[in-house]
């Protein structure tokens, strides 16, 4: 398959507005959806996931989905279930109706976020390690990736579900060093995850071939994911800015970072 017309959901976040710019350029034709409007973009359609039938029509003659709708961060549970859990059902259910074979899902580092950072020496984190949710948020990525299995073997649709590191224009952080995704990075993996032949369900971790990577990048590269950046660069400054981590502190020794220390919004 090498889908052209493609639903982005999301499409007014952050990664969806990389993601405007760069997937265009690999000829990709984008339908823009999101909760709230896209800047200059007229023809995006403003509807919440809830919206079944704005949904549909959106869906309706896609060659694929892209779905970054949702939640981005820990929030309340009900906020949660609305966008990320009940949103990705409905997003599925549409592409079951609407006979789209090929969804993008824009999983999380955090499905897998308790899971130990690899001292030196040890393997890198495979993507068959068990989930370990760190968040209500990294939770409803685990519901996505199984939810994706589920339409995989009831209905045929395929899923590639991203484990997304951290997709920004630069990493911020010294965790990001090894997490980082960058987008011209993103853009070359998303094209892979829709274009791939035969994915089933496929869940891949998402990253730059960063020095310091935690992850194994095999699934992508089967993929034909490619990456040509590296977070090396920005190291020395980050290091220099923020002091090496601390091994006793939880936040870095876990994948999920700062997500692993109770947030705020956790109920008491
Ligand atoms: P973002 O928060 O900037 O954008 C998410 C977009 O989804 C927003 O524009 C929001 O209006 C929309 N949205 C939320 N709930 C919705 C609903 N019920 N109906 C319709 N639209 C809704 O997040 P970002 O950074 O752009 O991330 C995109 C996706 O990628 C998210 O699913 C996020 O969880 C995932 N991801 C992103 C990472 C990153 O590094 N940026 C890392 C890992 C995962
Ligand atoms: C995510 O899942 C978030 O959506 C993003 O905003 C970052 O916090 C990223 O993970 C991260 O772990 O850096």
């Amino acid at each position: 398959p090498d889908p052209r017309t493609v639903l982005m959901t999301g499409a007014a976040g952050g990664l969806g507005g990389l993601m405007r710019e760069l997937l265009p350029r690999l000829g990709y034709r984008l339908r823009l959806f999101d909760a709230r409007p896209v800047e200059g973009e007229p023809e995006a359609v403003t509807a919440d996931l809830a919206d079944t039938a704005a949904l549909r029509e959106a869906v309706r003659g896609t060659d694929a989905i892209l779905h970054l709708a949702g939640i981005s961060l820990e929030a309340p549970f009900e906020k949660i279930l609305h966008s990320n859990i009940e949103g990705t059902y409905r997003l599925y259910e549409a592409a079951r109706q609407e006979g789209v074979r090929r969804v993008v899902f824009a999983s999380s580092n955090h499905a897998v976020g308790f899971t130990p950072i690899p001292s030196d020496g040890d393997p890198l984190v495979p993507v068959d390690t068990p989930h370990r949710p760190d968040t209500f948020y990294g939770l409803s990525k685990s519901f996505g990736e199984d939810l994706a299995q589920l339409y995989w073997d009831l209905h045929g649709i395929e899923t590639v579900s991203v484990r997304i590191g951290s997709c920004f224009p630069e990493p911020t952080s010294v965790r990001m060093l090894s997490l980082w995704l960058s987008p011209a990075d993103g853009a070359r993996l998303f094209h892979a995850a829709l274009t791939a032949p035969d994915v089933g369900h496929t869940v891949v971790y998402g990253s730059s071939a960063n020095t310091r990577l935690w992850w194994d990048l095999s699934g992508a590269r089967a993929l034909g994911f490619e990456p040509q950046d590296d977070s090396e660069p920005y190291a020395a400054q980050l290091l220099a800015e923020q002091g090496e981590t601390d091994p006793k502190d939880l936040e870095h020794t876990r994948i999920g970072g700062h997500f692993c220390t109770r947030p705020p919004t956790w109920p008491h």
